[in-house]
C-alpha cells in the first residue's frame, strides 16, 4: 500500500536560470524524497504541457507559481491521506484529476514532479535503490552507454550551427566509469583543438562547446580528430558519434535549411547517408521533422538497417504515438523523457512498448535541468542500454553520469547497449 502523507512544492531554478519545481513527498514513518523537474527548449508540439505563469513581471512570464500552487493545493488535497495500491494507481489519479489529454490544467511540470518524488519515496521506504525499485518485472537492469553532447548548436547555443547536438558514445568501453573517463578525455582534447583553431570554447545549454561553425561535417571531422588525439579508436569498438540535429527546428515550408542550403526530405536523407559513411555516426535522433512522417518512413528504408534512428519530437514519449510509429515503421528507436508525457508510469509504459517491438531506447535529460539524477536510475532500471545527459561537464549534467558510476561501484551490473 502507498500512503502519501505530505506533498509540497517550491519554485527553484533550472540550469538556464529559469524557474522550475522541486517537489517533496512524505510517506508514513518520516520517509521523505524530493524530485527536481526538467524543462526543454526544443520541444515537440505534442508534448505534455508545462504550466508557466505568464506574469511578465516575474522571470519574464516563466514563473511556475501556479504549478507549485497546484501541487501544494489541489493535488495534495486529492492524494494525501489516501491509500494507493501502487505508483501506477497514483499516476492514474493525477491524470484523472488533471482531466486534459496533455496535462495542461495542472501542468505536466506539476504532475511529473509529484510522480518522480513519490516514486523515489517508495524506493526509500522499501530500503531499495531507485533503479531497483523502478525495474519492471522480467527486465534485467543494465548500465547504459552515456552519450556526451560535446558540441551544441540549434536552439541550445547562440552560434550559427543548425544541428543541435553532437554526442560521443563510448560503445566499446568496458564499464560506465571508463566510458565517463573517455568522454571527459575527448572533451578535453576537443577544447584544445578548438583553442588551437582560434574558435570559442564557450558552452551551450548542455555544457558542450558552441564554436562558430556552420557545417555539421566540419564538426564531425573535429570530433574524429579529438577522439584520436585522446588515444581512442573511433567507431563501435571504441567511441562512436551520435547526432541530434533536432530537425523540426530547421524545417519550414516543407524543406530543411542547413548551413545555408535548402534541402528536400530526400536530399536531407542522402546527406545523412553520406555522413554515416564518412564518419563513425551510429545514431541520428530527430534527423527529420516531427511533421515529416513520410520522410521518416523513407529514412528508415534508406538507413534503418545500419543506423539507429531515434524519434524525440516525433514520439514525445507518448505511448499512443509510439504505437502508431511502430506500426508505420517510422523510426527504430525512441528518446525517453519523463516530462514529455508527465508521469513515471506512462514513461515506463512507453518503454515497455519499445522493448516489446524490439526498438532501442535512449533515456534523456532536458536542456533545462536540475541536480536531480532520477534519469540515471530510470535508464538502469529499464535495461535500455543508452542515456544522454549532455557534456561531461556542469553539475546538472555530471549528476547523472556520477550517479551511474556510483551504481556501478556497488551493483556490478552489465554495461552497454541492450540485446
Ligand atoms: C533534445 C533535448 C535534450 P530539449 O532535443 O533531445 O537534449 O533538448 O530539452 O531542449 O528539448
Ligand atoms: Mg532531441
Amino acid at each position: 500500500m502507498l500512503d502519501i502523507e505530505t506533498l509540497t512544492a517550491v519554485e527553484i531554478l533550472d540550469s538556464r536560470a529559469r524557474p522550475t519545481l522541486a517537489v517533496t513527498a512524505g510517506l508514513p514513518g518520516g520517509v521523505t524524497a524530493r524530485a527536481g523537474v526538467p524543462s526543454g527548449a526544443s520541444t515537440g508540439s505534442r508534448e505534455a504541457r508545462e504550466l508557466r505563469d505568464g506574469d511578465k513581471a516575474r522571470f519574464g512570464g516563466l514563473g511556475v507559481r501556479r504549478a507549485v500552487g497546484h501541487v501544494n493545493g489541489e493535488i495534495a488535497a486529492a492524494v494525501c491521506d489516501r491509500s494507493f495500491a501502487s505508483l501506477a494507481e497514483l499516476d492514474a489519479a493525477l491524470i484523472e484529476l488533471d482531466g486534459t489529454p496533455d496535462k495542461t490544467r495542472l501542468g505536466a511540470n506539476a504532475t511529473v514532479g509529484v510522480s518522480m518524488a513519490v516514486a523515489r519515496a517508495v524506493a526509500v521506504a522499501a530500503g531499495r535503490p531507485l533503479w531497483q525499485s523502478l525495474a519492471p518485472a522480467g527486465v534485467t537492469p543494465r548500465l547504459p552507454v552515456p552519450h556526451f553532447n560535446v558540441v551544441n548548436g540549434g536552439v541550445h547555443a547562440p552560434n550559427r550551427l543548425d544541428f543541435q547536438e553532437f554526442m560521443l558514445a563510448p560503445l566499446g568501453a568496458p564499464t560506465v566509469a571508463e566510458a565517463v573517463r573517455a568522454g571527459a578525455e575527448v572533451y578535453a582534447a576537443l577544447r584544445g583543438e578548438l583553442t588551437g583553431l582560434g574558435l570559442s570554447t564557450g558552452l551551450g545549454d548542455e555544457g558542450g562547446f558552441a564554436p562558430e561553425i556552420d557545417s555539421p561535417e566540419e564538426v564531425l571531422a573535429l570530433l574524429v580528430t579529438a577522439i584520436e588525439a585522446a588515444g581512442y579508436q573511433t567507431g563501435r569498438e571504441g567511441i562512436a558519434i551520435a547526432l541530434d540535429p533536432a530537425a523540426s527546428e530547421f524545417y519550414s515550408g516543407g524543406a530543411y535549411h542547413v548551413a545555408g542550403q535548402t534541402l528536400s526530405s530526400d536530399e536531407m536523407i542522402e546527406r545523412y547517408a553520406e555522413m554515416t559513411v564518412r564518419f563513425p555516426v551510429w545514431s541520428i535522433e530527430d534527423g527529420l521533422a516531427e511533421s515529416d512522417w513520410d520522410g521518416w518512413e523513407r529514412l528508415i528504408g534508406r538507413l534503418g538497417d545500419r543506423t539507429q534512428l531515434v524519434g524525440d519530437d516525433l514520439l514525445v514519449t507518448n505511448p499512443a504515438i509510439i504505437r502508431e510509429a511502430i506500426e508505420r515503421k517510422a523510426a527504430n528507436a525512441a528518446l525517453i523523457k519523463l516530462n514529455q508525457i508527465g508521469t513515471v508510469t506512462e514513461t515506463l509504459e512507453a518503454m515497455r512498448l519499445c522493448r516489446e517491438a524490439g526498438w532501442a531506447q535512449m533515456v534523456s535529460h532536458r536542456s533545462g535541468e536540475t541536480e536531480d539524477s532520477f534519469i540515471a536510475d530510470l535508464a538502469v532500471a529499464s535495461g535500455c542500454g543508452q542515456i544522454k545527459s549532455g557534456a561531461p561537464a556542469r553539475g546538472e549534467r555530471t549528476a547523472k553520469y556520477n550517479r551511474l558510476i556510483e551504481i556501478e561501484a556497488v551493483a556490478h551490473l552489465p554495461y552497454g547497449l541492450a540485446g
